[in-house]
């Protein structure tokens, strides 16, 4: 299937009200991709489930673009990604090369970089018959990136991938290469903030981010101010509709995310209407230790 630019821009316009894209960032959107010289974006995946690309290719519409993965292939150019791009191997890895050389691209990573034992539990490719590092790839591609697109929270803080004990080292990518990165939170970060950061990124226009580096136009505010349930009576056990789910650990209070107005699995519902507690997995300190699924309430 042939998605057009014309796809992309009316995906971005449809949700333009859930993701926070003005009529500026639509224009400046819109130059950028007409522009045949306008950025590349690579995409690395280093330690994480690949929940990442899933929950992003999760993404359907019954109307063009159909899927994400049509959209990123066909409109935007997206010359690297491990599982979506056609070729493999030592012409892939020459793209990415190539791209690199130019300069003229957005870098987004997804999962966390093994640091212990020189980098070696994860590997990027193979480059003249060298193995490369993730964290040497990139470290690397970083370096003459426009923009350096954190995807999910392994990538960010290191996440669920640099949970206790850690034996691989596993931090996040700002970590280690000592320069900002948009992030893009989530475990994982909803098909549409990951669509959000490519056209901010690609448009120039990502605006201000909080202390932790997330955009504050996705998470200004906190799922408990946007819940529902906030006015419910509280319940200590599982299973109960309506009710608040404070009691049994919910991280609403204190986790920035808009999952109540974005929903998901194509805006079916979300975890607090599923009568799951938050577990603020949008959060630097996610999975917490511990791990945080059943513990009490301590924020
Ligand atoms: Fe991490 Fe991505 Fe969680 Fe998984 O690869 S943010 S473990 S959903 O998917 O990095
Ligand atoms: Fe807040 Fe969680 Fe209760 Fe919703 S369920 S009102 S997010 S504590």
């Amino acid at each position: 299937m042939n998605i057009s630019r014309r796809d992309f821009l009316r995906l971005c316009t449809a949700s333009s009200a859930t993701l926070a894209l003005s009529s500026l960032d639509l224009l400046r959107l819109e130059q950028a991709l007409a522009n045949p010289n306008g950025p590349s974006v690579l995409w690395l995946q280093g330690s994480g489930c690949t929940g990442c690309s899933v929950s992003l290719l999760n993404r359907i519409s019954g109307s063009a673009p159909t899927t994400v993965g049509d959209l990123l292939i066909n409109t935007i150019n997206l010359a690297y990604h491990p599982n979506l791009m056609a070729t493999a191997g030592d012409s892939a890895v020459a793209v990415a090369r190539q791209v690199h050389a130019a300069g003229n691209y957005i870098l987004a990573v997804e999962g966390g970089i093994p640091t212990a034992f020189g980098g070696a539990p994860c590997w990027a490719w193979t480059e003249n018959g060298v193995d490369v590092t993730f964290a040497s790839a990139v470290t690397t591609l970083a370096g003459r990136a426009k923009a350096v697109l954190s995807i999910g929270t392994c990538a960010a803080w290191g996440g669920m991938s640099a949970a206790p004990p850690n034996p691989t080292g596993v931090k996040g990518v700002k970590a280690v290469i000592g320069k900002s990165t948009v992030n893009i939170a989530g475990c994982p970060p909803h098909p549409d903030w990951i669509v959000w950061g490519v056209a901010k990124a690609i448009a120039g226009t990502v605006g201000t981010l909080d202390s932790y580096g997330r955009p504050r136009a996705l998470f200004g505010r906190t799922v408990h101010d946007q819940c529902p349930r906030e006015e419910q009576d509280e319940t200590s056990t599982y299973g109960q509709d309506r009710r608040c789910l404070k009691k049994l650990g919910c991280y609403g209070p204190v986790t920035r995310a808009m999952c109540a107005t974005a929903q998901w699995n194509n805006r079916a519902n979300w975890c607090v209407d599923a009568n799951a507690q938050c577990i603020g997995c949008t959060e630097p300190s996610f999975p917490g230790a511990p791990l945080r699924f059943h513990a009490e309430f301590d924020d």
